[in-house]
This record gives structure tokens, C-alpha cells and sequence, in this order.
């Protein structure tokens, strides 16, 4: 067989017809000319069948099932001269031009197959790399190793996007008409380090609960939990886990008809002013109560961290999350920031948590390790070209604070408007807060929003009304204005067969919907507010 090569002029995919597929295990012949890199499995998927994944994050492993027809080419390439990095681009059979990256999720090292999928039934040719390591998304012992971490902070994603370019364009016989990244999480760092360092990867990127600030947001997970972790289980200040439903059921109890609407979801939590003093342990009651110290805890959960200057380290949670803080409160072994700054700043597992502080903060900005913060708003590279962002974040998140995503947009704008631009950033970039909506899916709001990480559930419409990535893909394609507001969708149950619980607006930053009268399930009795030119 001979090496499969780029025709010299690549039909651009305007119509599916122009396009006449390779036989998909041809590919295993192609030389990459972006990378060096070797492809070693081209495998057809037949269209109704199923697939497992094994990887070493069980999240990515869970079963895909009536897959469309399509072409799975499994490949790897290399990140330095003795490092690599494994992806697998999957290729539909009916494609529409549109290649899509998408990311990862806290440190875990594997291929990414429900977000593949997902990406996949939309008719995108869809790639995901392992960014050079096995592991879970917990386990970030590999940080250690600096070319590890630099592969994961930014580079296996730029350099497997690259060959899967070469590879959907082969397969195909077509050019690509744009390229797309969306990741949650961790992916969403990802995209938006990848809009920051490599501007012409992507057309449009759907960033998803990120942590732009990783060396900071890392730190304030250390830093939050400080009174939580299990050495600290018989200070007076611990907060046990079954606490947090009644703190949950508290902030609910004050703020929650604040926004017109007693439904479970407090729309703006900016606006809550939570007094923890209501659960205070009285003389006459000690059960399912806080003692002074435990309010002092939590006050403090609920509050920016600031150097001793007032400089801002990071921002506070923003309430309404609390049924789900156990995630960072109450873990055997303290989650995600002091893995962080174990392997990747201070390189010593023993290190001791407690000795957080600025000082460590202002260390790991130094080193970035992996180069892996995105917090570059020098965004012009990207913007000039045409390029376009939207971001979302739940406003109930527990694990990053949703105000991160505000702080990092006002650092946007805050540099466009420095150089006189700043009424051009809602003409590449728009930011969307999602009340009630947990870490990248799940809770009590309308969180279904068709993004990456939301477990393969999409809207009942697969339309740019009611989908992130649809109203990405249109106002790139220049078929719809800037998005203004996406509706969210909420299932009984979260479960798609049983319905439509209720559908709601998710608004622009920083509005929230507001109730305008009628039945609070129906979406036509919520609008947004205007925002602006913010
Ligand atoms: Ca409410």
C-alpha cells in the first residue's frame, strides 16, 4: 500500500457528496507532515454497534451505545524527543466539515469517549488526547515530572489537534471548514490555554467551569478546606459532612425566594446574604446545629482569600452549592489543590497542607508549572482572527468558584478597555452563569446545556436555542448574532425519558433570568435582563 497523502487541493466540505471517505484502516499509512507522530489503528465503527473504553479514568469508560457509522483512528505523537502523548480522532462517516477538540477533567490521563461521543452524533470530526499520562482524574503524582506537566498544561492538545487535522482531512478527502474545542473543568482550561498560546488552532471554544487561575484556584482548595481535612476531625471548627444538607436547607430557607420563586434554585447568589447564625447551637439544642467556630468556618468559605495587602488571591464559593461541598471537605485524603501543589510546586508528597499561604501561592506563579494557568488576556491574537469564546459556569459549583469565571472576564475586559478596546470584547467573547447548576452538570437548575462533561445528556431540541455549542458553531459560521442567552433544559430526574421538568433562560454575565409572571416551569415566564456592552 502506499503512504496516504494530501491531495494537492482539498475540497472544502460545503456539500457532504464532494467528499469520498479513505477506507478508514488506510489511515494507519499516513505521514504526518505537522508532527512526528505515527497512526496505528484505523478501526470502522459500524452504526448501531457499542464501545467500551479502558482507561484509567472510569468516568471516560462508562458504555457509548448505538454509535453512528464512523472511523475511530487511534494515534500518538511526540510531545518532546522522549515523550508522547496518545489520542484517538473518530470520524464520522456523514461529516459536516467540523472538527472538534475536546478536553479532559481534573488530572485524569485518557481518552476522553463520552465527550468524543458526544461530540460525534453532532457530526464533528472529534479528537481527545490522554495529554501524555495515565491516570485518573484524581492522581496527579505524575506532575512531578515537568515535561508530564507541560504536556498536560498545554502541549499533547496543541500537537495531537494538529495530527488530528492531517487525519480527518486524509480520511475525508475535504478541507475542513472549522475547528472547535469544548472541555469542562480542567477541559476548559485547556481551551482556554489553547486560545491564549495557540490562536489559530480553534475558530470557536466552548470553555465549560474552568480554572483559568489553576496555580491560584489550586491554592484556594488547599486553603478552604484547611479546617476540613481529617487531622482535623475533633477541632471544634470541623464541619462533618452530614452538616451540609442543613446548611444547604439554610442558605435555601433565606435566599432562595429572593429571586420571586420558591423552587429549590437561588438564581443570583450574589445576592444572598446568608446569616450562618441561624443554625448556631442554642442551650436547648446541640444536634444538627453549628457551634461558634464551625459559623466561623464557614463565613470563611464564603469569602475572597486576600493577601495581607488586600491584594485578591481568590475568590470565595458563591452560596447555594453546599449540599456538594463534601467534595473538597470531607475527602480521606484532601482532593485536587494539594495534589496540585504537592507534585507540581513544592515536589514533596509529605508536604504539609496547613502551610499554604501567599508566600506558596506567589512560588507557583513563579514556576506555572506546565505552564498550565490561563490567564493571559492578551486574547488579540485569537480575536483579530475571528475567533469567538463562550463560556459557562454553574453559580452552585463546589469545587471552583463560579466567581473565578467573573474575575477572570473582568480581567479581559480590563485589559481591552486598557488599550482602548474594551467594548470589543462581547464581539469575540461571552460568559453565561448557570443558576442551580453544580460542576459541569447535575443540580436543581436547568444545567442541561449541551456542553462537554454533561454525561452524553442533551436537550430535547439539538438546536442554537437551547445548546451551547450550537450558538458557538452559528455566530463562528456567522449565522446568528452573538448569543445573548441560551435556554437551559432541566429533565425529571435528570433523566431524559421522563421529560421536561422545566426549561429556563441561562443569561449573559452578569445577569441572571428574572421572573416575569405566569408558570414558573414555563420558560416563557423568565427573561434576561440587558446587559450591555459588558
Ligand atoms: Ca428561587
Amino acid at each position: 500500500m502506499h503512504p496516504l497523502r494530501l491531495p494537492s487541493v482539498l475540497l472544502l466540505c460545503t456539500s457532504i457528496s464532494l467528499c469520498t471517505a479513505s477506507p478508514c484502516q488506510d489511515l494507519t499509512n499516513i505521514r504526518f507532515t505537522s508532527v512526528v507522530g505515527r497512526l496505528t489503528l484505523g478501526a470502522t465503527i459500524l452504526a448501531g454497534t457499542n464501545f467500551t473504553g479502558h482507561t484509567a479514568e472510569p468516568s471516560f469508560n462508562s458504555p457509548q451505545i448505538n454509535l453512528p457509522a464512523s472511523c475511530r483512528a487511534v494515534f500518538t505523537v511526540a510531545t518532546t524527543s522522549d515523550s508522547t502523548a496518545n489520542a484517538e480522532v473518530w470520524l464520522p462517516e456523514n461529516w459536516t466539515g467540523r472538527y472538534m477538540s475536546v478536553g479532559n477533567g481534573g488530572f485524569a490521563g485518557g481518552v476522553n469517549y463520552p465527550d468524543i461521543v458526544w461530540s460525534l452524533r453532532k457530526g464533528f470530526a472529534v479528537m481527545s488526547t490522554d495529554t501524555g499520562h495515565q491516570s485518573s482524574q484524581g492522581d496527579g503524582t505524575w506532575l512531578s515530572n515537568p515535561t508530564a506537566a507541560t504536556d498536560w498544561g498545554h502541549r499533547a492538545l496543541h500537537l495531537t489537534t494538529l495530527a488530528a487535522k492531517e487525519i480527518a482531512e486524509a480520511f475525508s478527502r475535504c478541507e475542513i471548514s472549522k475547528s472547535y474545542y469544548a472541555g469542562c473543568s480542567t477541559g476548559g482550561r485547556q481551551g482556554l490555554n489553547a486560545v491564549q498560546r495557540y490562536p489559530t488552532d480553534f475558530d470557536g471554544v466552548l470553555v465549560g467551569s474552568a480554572i483559568p487561575w489553576q496555580t491560584h484556584t489550586a491554592a484556594w482548595q488547599t486553603y478552604v478546606a484547611l479546617q476540613q481535612y481529617p487531622s482535623n476531625k475533633s477541632n471544634p471548627s470541623y464541619i462533618p459532612a452530614s452538616m451540609w444538607a442543613t446548611i444547604a436547607a439554610a442558605v435555601l430557607s433565606q435566599c432562595d425566594s429572593a429571586d420571586g420563586v420558591e423552587d429549590g434554585i437561588i438564581m443570583n447568589p450574589a445576592r444572598c446574604t446568608f446569616q450562618p447564625e441561624v443554625v448556631l447551637c442554642s442551650n436547648n439544642s446541640t444536634m444538627n446545629c453549628l457551634h461558634s467556630a464551625q459559623v466561623e468556618n464557614l463565613k470563611r468559605m464564603y469569602r475572597p482569600w486576600l493577601t495581607s495587602s488586600g491584594v485578591l488571591i481568590n475568590p470565595g464559593i458563591s452560596h447555594s452549592g453546599e449540599a456538594s461541598f463534601s467534595i473538597l471537605m470531607n475527602q480521606r485524603t484532601p482532593q485536587f489543590g494539594p495534589i496540585f501543589y504537592g507534585y507540581a510546586v513544592v515536589n514533596n508528597s509529605n508536604w504539609d497542607w496547613s502551610s499554604i499561604s501567599p508566600a506558596t501561592v506567589a512560588l507557583a506563579d513563579e514556576i506555572n508549572p506546565g505552564g498550565a494557568n490561563a490567564y493571559n488576556a492578551d486574547m488579540r491574537p485569537f480575536a483579530d482572527r475571528g475567533g469567538k469564546v463562550v463560556q459557562y459556569h454553574g453559580y452552585s459549583d463546589p469545587l471552583i468558584p463560579t466567581y473565578n469565571a467573573a474575575a477572570w472576564y473582568d480581567r479581559l475586559v480590563g485589559f481591552f478597555s486598557d488599550i482602548g478596546r474594551g467594548g470589543e470584547v462581547p464581539a469575540f467573547y461571552r460568559l453565561f452563569t448557570i443558576p442551580g447548576m453544580g460542576h459541569c452538570a447535575g443540580g436543581p437548575g436547568a444545567w442541561v446545556v449541551d456542553g462537554a462533561g454533561q454525561g452524553g445528556i442533551v436537550p430535547k431540541t439539538d438546536d442554537a436555542r437551547h445548546s451551547m455549542i450550537w450558538s458557538l458553531v452559528e455566530w463562528v459560521e456567522g449565522k446568528a448574532a452573538a448569543p445573548e442567552s441560551v435556554m437551559g433544559t432541566k429533565f425529571v430526574g435528570d433523566t431524559v425519558g421522563d421529560g421536561v421538568a422545566f426549561e429556563r433562560p441561562v443569561c449573559r454575565w452578569p445577569g441572571v433570568a428574572e421572573y416575569c409572571g405566569g408558570n414558573v416551569t414555563s420558560a416563557g415566564s423568565w427573561s434576561c435582563p440587558t446587559v450591555g456592552v459588558y
